[in-house]
This record gives C-alpha cells, structure tokens and sequence, in this order.
C-alpha cells in the first residue's frame, strides 16, 4: 500500500516502487479531482511491465466506469465497493480464470469494454476486516486540521455508509445506496482502541454523516468508549436534524470536541431546493451543540444553479448569526453522479470537463446564470473575511492556540483560506 498522495512521491519514485515490487495487480484508487493522477499511475505502471493488471476504482470510477476503463492503460474499473470485488480480481489473475464471472466491473480488453452485472452492496459492514492501517506510513504524518482537533497522531473513521438524503450535490446516495448500513458499536470501538493502542492515535474524525443517524447505536458507543477508558479526542460531521441535547451531552463526555453541520446556503427556498435542512432546525442544532460545551462548525456552498447574489448574501449572514466557532466556504464542485451536474451539464454551462479542476478549493467550473465568474470565485474569501474578522471570533480562535504546532496548523488553514 502506497499512500502516494501524504507521502508526496514522485513519479520517478514510484516507478521506481513498481520496478522493485513487481506486482501482478495494481489498484488505484480516485476523486474526481485525481483523474487526471490515476492515468499517469496507470501509464506509469504499463510502461514499467505490461503484464501488470491495472484496476480502478473509488468514487470517480463508480459515477463514471466505461469513460474511466475507456484509458488504455486501465485493464479493469470496479463499480461501487472494492473489498470483494478486488479480492476476487486477485483470485481470477492468480488462477487464471474468466474475469468476466466477476459481478461489479468494466473489463477493457485492447480497447473493447466489457460490463459484468452490478454487484450487490454490502450488508454486513462488521464482517469487513479493519481498515489496513498498519500498512500506512507512520500515523504522525497524518495532521487534522485546527479545527478537526489537536493532540496525538491523528486518524479517520467510516462508521456506516449509504445516505438517505441526496442533497443535490453529493453523489454519496448514489454511490453508496439510500440506506444506511451501519457497524456496531462494538466494532468500531475494537477499531479506535487498536488505533489508539497500536498507533499512538490521539485523535480521530468520523467522515461519515452517519455515525449520529441511529440514536441507539451512538449511546452505546459513547458508553462503551468511556468504559474502555479510550482518552481520545474525536470530531464528526451530522445533518442538523439528526442530533438532541442528549446525545450532545452523551457525545461531549465521551470526547467529542467539535461537531460539523453541512448548511450550506441561508436561503429557506434555497436549503429546500438542494435537500437541505431547515434554518429552525439548524439554528436548534448549533445552539444545543454549544450549550453541551462543543465547538460547532459549518459547512458553506455557493454557486448552486438557483444562487444569486442576495442568496449568497444571506449565507454570509446566516452563517455570522449561527453561534458558530468556525466555518468553511467553498465553490459548489458539480461532481458527476449528482444532480447539480446534470442541471449544468444539460443547460450547457459547464465550462470544462478536465477533471483536475473539479476540486473544492479552485475556481467554477462553470458559468453561472446571475451571478459573474469574478463575483463567484472571489465569494468564499468574501466570506471568510467577513465570518473570521470579527472580535469574538478572533479571541475565541487565539485561545486555543496552545502549542507551537497548533500556531503551525492554523497559519496552514489562515493559508488556504485568503489565498
Ligand atoms: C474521508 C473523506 C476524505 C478524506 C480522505 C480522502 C480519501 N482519499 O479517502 C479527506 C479529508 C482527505 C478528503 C479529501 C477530499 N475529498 Co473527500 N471524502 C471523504 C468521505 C467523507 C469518506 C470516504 C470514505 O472512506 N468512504 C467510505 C468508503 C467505504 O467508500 P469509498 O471511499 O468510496 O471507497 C469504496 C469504493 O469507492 C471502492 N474503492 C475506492 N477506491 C478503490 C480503489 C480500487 C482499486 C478498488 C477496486 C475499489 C475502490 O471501494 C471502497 C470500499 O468499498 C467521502 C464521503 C463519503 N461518505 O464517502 C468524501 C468524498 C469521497 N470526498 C470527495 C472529494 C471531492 C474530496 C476532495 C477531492 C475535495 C477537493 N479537494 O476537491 C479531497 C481530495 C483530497 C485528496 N488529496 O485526496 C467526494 C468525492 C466525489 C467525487 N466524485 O470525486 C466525496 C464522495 C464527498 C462528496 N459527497 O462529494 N476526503
Ligand atoms: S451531503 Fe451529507 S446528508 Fe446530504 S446526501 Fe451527502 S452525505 Fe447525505
């Protein structure tokens, strides 16, 4: 395993890898952003040794799998989850049989695709072994951001997957399935204690919205972490109709530091149209999650299809009339498989379809109906400026600058912010 990507390899380096390891299978994984990285993996590995069997998979694959197969360097793209398509793929290139009896993928045979029947999703999420973190690169490369967390070595965590949802630009009901498939308490507990046992791992962040979904299973969890004794310090994201008071307080004692809200815009007409929650509920949310001693933070889009200026106005505003210690403002990326991009792509707005530019922190990629290119691009340091530069929020943020590596990890994200 070859976390290229913290490890900031080179091309050089890893045919390098390649050359010395001499694998039969290789699997790339990717983003949409990292196509355009997956191809020259690809080609790197072909042009060490042609034999080698390239698959692609992850969550520009599973939106886009015969345009993904279509690269002549990929052999094989895997739709949807990887575990036991993989597996099988191994088995099929070590006994020399039939891929084609292999549910769940595109074969590319000298440019000819081929695709097999979908492949059931998972129900049994506990039967799927840990994540293989002793195969990663030592824990302490891994940094939250300040507001993720600070102390020890730092880790993430997928508690269940699927999402009800489907807010218009979140391709993760697609991908993963409307309904939720959760793990135990117990083995994700088995999985954090082994982290923190094994890895020194101090912090850690649920990735998943999931992991506050079903009430009974967080409050064992909590419980069952305090029992453990776990001194952990963890964050996670939530929909801000899914989380009481109670669970709050049962999360905070547990060591939750901080929870995250994807809000998105300040508009009710808005929040309706891209599925969102309500401003009452949100406002509830926030304001029990502080009342618990919990730092709150949100999540901020614009450049929905239905945007204009006055809308993304009243994001600026909503999100400095929510008690919250931090947020986040971002372009809207239409990523394939959602809604956002079809609504774009079929009124011909897309401006480009280089994957490399669909990534969170660069400029739109397309053009917007009311609102100019300038105005859009330039909207999330409008709104930083205007969330960040404000007294109480200033003083609160100087507080938690503890430590010479905090002060470190806060110039990093004040970076990234007014570029
Ligand atoms: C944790 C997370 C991160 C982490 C770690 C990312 C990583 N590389 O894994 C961080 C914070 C770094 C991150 C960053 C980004 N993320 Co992110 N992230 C997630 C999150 C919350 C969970 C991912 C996860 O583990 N899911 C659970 C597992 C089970 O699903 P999975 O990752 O899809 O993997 C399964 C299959 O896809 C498949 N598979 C995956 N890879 C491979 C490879 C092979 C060979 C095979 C066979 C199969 C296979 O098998 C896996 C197991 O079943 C998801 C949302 C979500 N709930 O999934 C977003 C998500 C994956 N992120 C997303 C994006 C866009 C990004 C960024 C590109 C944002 C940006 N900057 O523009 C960056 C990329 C930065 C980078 N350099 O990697 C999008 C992806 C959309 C898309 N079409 O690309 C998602 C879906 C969020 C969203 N709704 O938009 N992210
Ligand atoms: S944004 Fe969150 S709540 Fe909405 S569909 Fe995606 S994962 Fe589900």
């Amino acid at each position: 395993m070859l976390d290229a990507y913290s490890l900031g390899l080179s091309g050089q380096v890893i045919t390098r890898e390649v050359a010395e390891k001499q694998p039969d299978v290789v699997g790339i994984s990717s983003l949409t952003p990292q196509w355009p990285d997956v191809e020259m993996l690809a080609d790197i590995v072909k042009a060490e040794k042609k034999d080698i069997v390239t698959v692609v998979g992850g969550p520009h694959v599973t939106a886009l799998p015969r345009e993904s197969a279509g690269h002549e360097s990929v052999d094989i793209a895997v739709v949807g989850e990887g575990e036991d398509t993989m597996s099988e793929i191994c088995q099929a290139v070590a006994g020399g049989t039939d891929l084609s009896d292999i549910d769940g993928i595109v074969i590319s045979t000298n440019g000819d695709l081929e695709s097999t029947p979908p492949r059931a999703r998972s129900m049994a999420l506990d039967e799927v072994p840990f994540p293989a973190h002793d195969l990663l690169p030592e824990p302490a490369l891994y940094n939250p951001f300040p507001v993720w967390g600070v102390g020890g070595n730092f880790s993430c965590m997928i508690s269940g997957r699927g999402c009800p949802y489907q807010c218009s630009f979140c391709d993760v009901t697609e991908q993963q399935g409307k309904r939720y498939r959760l793990r135990s308490a117990v083995n994700i507990v088995d999985e954090l204690t082994w982290l923190h046992e094994e890895f020194g791992v101090g912090t850690f962040s649920f990735r998943d919205p999931s992991v506050v979904c079903r009430r009974s299973r967080l409050m064992e969890m909590c419980e069952l972490m305090m029992e453990r004794g776990l001194d952990m310090g963890w964050t996670c994201s939530s929909r801000a109709n899914e989380v009481d008071l109670e669970m709050l307080e049962a999360m905070k004692q547990a060591g939750c530091r901080l929870v995250q809200y994807g809000i998105e815009v300040g508009n009710p007409d808005l929040l309706k149209d891209i599925k969102k929650v309500s401003r009452e509920r949100i406002i509830k949310a926030v304001s029990d999650t502080r009342r618990v001693g919990l730092s709150a933070h949100g999540y901020f889009l614009f450049g929905f299809v239905e945007e204009t200026e006055e809308t993304m106005q009243e994001t600026i505003d909503f999100a400095k009339q929510l008690d919250l210690d931090s947020a986040g403002f971002a372009v809207m990326v239409p990523f394939p498989g959602t809604q956002e991009f079809e609504k774009y792509r079929s009124e011909g707005l897309l401006l480009t379809e280089d994957w490399r530019d669909y990534d969170v922190m660069g400029k739109p990629v397309y053009r917007h109906k009311h609102i100019s290119h300038e105005k859009l691009t330039r909207a999330p340091r409008v709104a930083y400026r205007s969330f960040y530069m404000r007294p109480r929020i200033i003083a609160r943020h100087l507080r938690k600058i503890t430590s010479v590596g905090v002060a470190r990890n806060y110039l990093r994200s004040a970076r990234l912010m007014f570029n």
